[in-house]
């Protein structure tokens, strides 16, 4: 068993130390397709038992830069404004102690509350990147608002969140189109094919230049091949270098506060899925702390 995040020594993981704590959230309460969700936190962390700390990108260890601390996993109530609120004051308590928070999903509603508890603490407007097939966007799914598939909704009823920006998205439906196009400056799509060009690249840019960024990334939003365990998958997602190519024109405009990755749902004996997800978050800190050490 992994004893934590990246399975670190004391001297990388205590909290003191670590810059970025992991927060496991096994919440599963609304998911409409394939289930297990709940189980995602726990294979994430032990698939991480086996990625190298060594990154040859930046031919270093960068987890000595920051360190990664792994809470507790939070208890997690029926009631979903409960579940909410307990996740929002988990992490409240990491962000004033100045910690890079990272949540581990569970399904995607868990991010309602981690989005929360970012927005409120910044003082400027916020923007949320998701990388995800579906837009999220409808305002209840069957009849709850709270449903999984309503989360970038809920989003942006924080008035602090300024804009969502989506990549990945290839999964739609007729409400959530005609809210897009009617709410063209808070929320901007790009659908899966458009990132196949650089066309995406200076408008993503000018939208997120200098700002403070939160990073949802849905795992569904990579294409099936790369993790095909996920309760609604859908085929021709984002590879796994065009998401690392957004992540890094991400935090080498922005400044990257806090991410989370959730839905992923382990299937027994395939572990493709949670291995990818664990080095893709590893992977997403290294750049963030090597562009800081770099550029600023
Ligand atoms: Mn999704």
């Amino acid at each position: 068993m992994a004893a934590n995040f990246l399975d670190l020594p004391d001297k990388l993981s205590n909290y003191d130390f670590a810059k970025v704590v992991v927060l496991p959230i096994p919440y599963e309460a609304t998911v409409t397709y394939g289930k297990g969700t709940s189980k995602g936190p726990a294979a994430i962390i032990e698939a991480s038992a086996q990625v190298e700390f060594y990154d040859r990108e930046f031919d270093c260890e960068p987890v000595e830069k920051f360190g990664i601390h792994t809470l507790s996993e939070i208890k997690i109530p029926s009631s979903s404004e409960e579940a909410a609120r307990r996740i929002y004051e988990a992490v409240n308590s990491h962000i004033k102690a100045g910690k890079f928070v990272v949540g581990l999903g569970g399904e995607h509603s868990v991010s309602v509350g981690l989005v929360k508890a970012q927005a409120e603490s910044s003082k400027e407007p916020i923007t949320i990147v998701q990388i995800d097939a579906h837009s999220d966007l409808r305002d209840s799914y069957e009849e709850s608002e709270n449903n999984h598939a309503c989360v970038a909704r809920r989003f942006l009823e924080n008035k602090n969140v300024e804009q969502i920006l989506q990549f990945g998205i290839r999964s739609i439906s007729t409400e959530e189109i005609k809210f897009i196009r009617k709410n063209f400056k808070r929320v901007r799509t790009w659908f899966a094919e458009e990132t196949e060009s650089d066309d995406w690249k200076d408008e993503f840019i000018s939208r997120i230049l200098g700002k403070k960024v939160y990073l949802t990334i849905d795992v569904d939003g990579i294409d099936p091949s790369v993790i095909p365990a996920t309760g609604t998958p859908e085929p021709d997602g984002l590879s796994w270098n065009k998401t690392i190519e957004i992540i890094k024109i991400l935090t080498g405009a922005a400044n990257l506060i806090s991410l989370d990755c959730v839905e992923l749902a382990p299937v027994a004996g395939m572990h493709a899925s949670e291995y990818a997800a664990a080095k893709l978050v590893y992977k997403v800190l290294a750049i963030k702390y090597n562009t800081l050490t770099n550029n600023r």
